[in-house]
């Protein structure tokens, strides 16, 4: 089979990375739009940068979307590239909606005009369900998103499906709910705590300081959720698709969880909370039903919570044991 062709954008992310390293072990050419910056930030790719074609644009510049993919012609379009973190979507709403939600659109568009035969995936997000009217939730729960970011997601959400509706074209959503890494943004809450807690086992720092101990999330392993994206791709007709594990648990129980794995007992006397990290309006709880994905997709997080932990805590040990600062 003639060697296939995917485009990335938000290559240099935690799910760019796992992303874009499955794909090369199928034998794709993985090419990917990278935004220029003065200090060039490699992210998590640094490891095989050079067995990917790299174009510089900006999920902004619709100029520099329609060149990469024309230059491209990929077979697959994979769009990872967002403003994604919910807390800073609340001070920069609007810039939030041009990365998010008009990006996916541009996106498209230049998919639609340069490679009109290309399947889409979408990184579509459970922080759509926002405010749940449903539990768990899965393809048929309505929307309620509860910051910014969610409603732009929402926004590329149908822009998607219009898109594929208006135009036939394989455009794909993955509603991935959390998934996690030692790849993950030190500001996200699982590696912001596992981080801590490795700072506090190396006598680096005293306390962790968090916000809401309460809200529960459906925590997976990014790596397991690549594979859904790609699965999504592989279909005969192109649908919308839950990720998740199923199983939801709360950010005190990671945290407890964690300091257990680098074998710290009595987790109260080094967290503080402070609501400086307080959401203006919050999402509580989520927890998904990927039944669809394994009827149709024959796929299945593999990673379970406390491993999840695990692989985090350890990883974060190791490179704070490694370092001195
Ligand atoms: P989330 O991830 O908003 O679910 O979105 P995040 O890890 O930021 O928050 C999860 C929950 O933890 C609570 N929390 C804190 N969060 C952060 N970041 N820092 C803290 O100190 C803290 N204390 C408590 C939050 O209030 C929240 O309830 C992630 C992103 O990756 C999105 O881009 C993605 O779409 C969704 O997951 C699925």
């Amino acid at each position: 089979m003639a060697t296939r062709t995917a485009l990335v954008t938000g290559v240099t992310g935690q799910d760019g990375s796992y992303l874009a390293e499955y794909l090369l072990k199928k034998g794709y050419h993985v090419a990917a739009v990278v935004r220029r910056l003065s200090t060039p930030a490699l992210g998590h790719i640094a490891h095989i940068v050079d067995q990917l074609t790299l174009f510089d644009g900006d999920l902004t510049d619709q100029s520099s979307l329609d060149h990469a993919v024309r230059k491209a012609a990929p077979d697959e379009v994979y769009n990872l590239g967002a403003q994604s973190f919910v807390q800073t979507s609340f001070a920069q709403p609007a810039l939030t909606g041009e990365v998010t939600a008009l990006g996916a659109l541009r996106l498209i568009q230049a998919v639609r005009t340069h490679a009109p035969g290309a399947r889409v995936y979408q990184a579509s997000s459970s922080e759509m369900f926002g405010k749940v009217e449903k539990e768990p939730q899965d393809e048929t729960t309505p929307f309620h998103p509860r910051s910014p970011y969610g409603v732009a997601k929402v926004y590329a959400f149908w822009a998607c499906v219009n898109y594929r509706e208006a135009y036939s074209m394989f455009i794909a959503n993955g509603i991935l709910f959390n998934h996690e890494s030692p790849r993950r943004g030190i500001e996200f809450v699982t590696r912001k705590i596992s981080d801590g807690v490795a700072r506090i086992a190396t006598r680096k720092a005293r306390t962790l300081t968090l916000g809401n101990l309460d809200a529960t999330r459906d925590w997976g392993y990014a790596p397991d959720y690549v594979d859904l994206m790609w699965r999504t791709l592989q279909t005969k007709t192109p649908g919308d698709y839950v990720g998740a594990t199923g199983e939801s648990h709360s950010v005190r129980e990671f945290v407890e969880a964690a300091f257990q794995e680098a074998g710290i007992e009595s987790w109260e006397k080094y967290v503080r909370t402070d609501e400086r990290y307080n959401r203006p309006a919050e999402v509580f709880n989520l927890r998904g039903d990927a039944a669809k994905a394994r009827r149709d997709l024959g796929w299945q997080a593999t990673t379970r919570f406390r491993e999840l932990v695990r692989i985090m805590v350890l990883a974060d040990l190791e490179r704070h044991r490694a370092r001195k600062s």
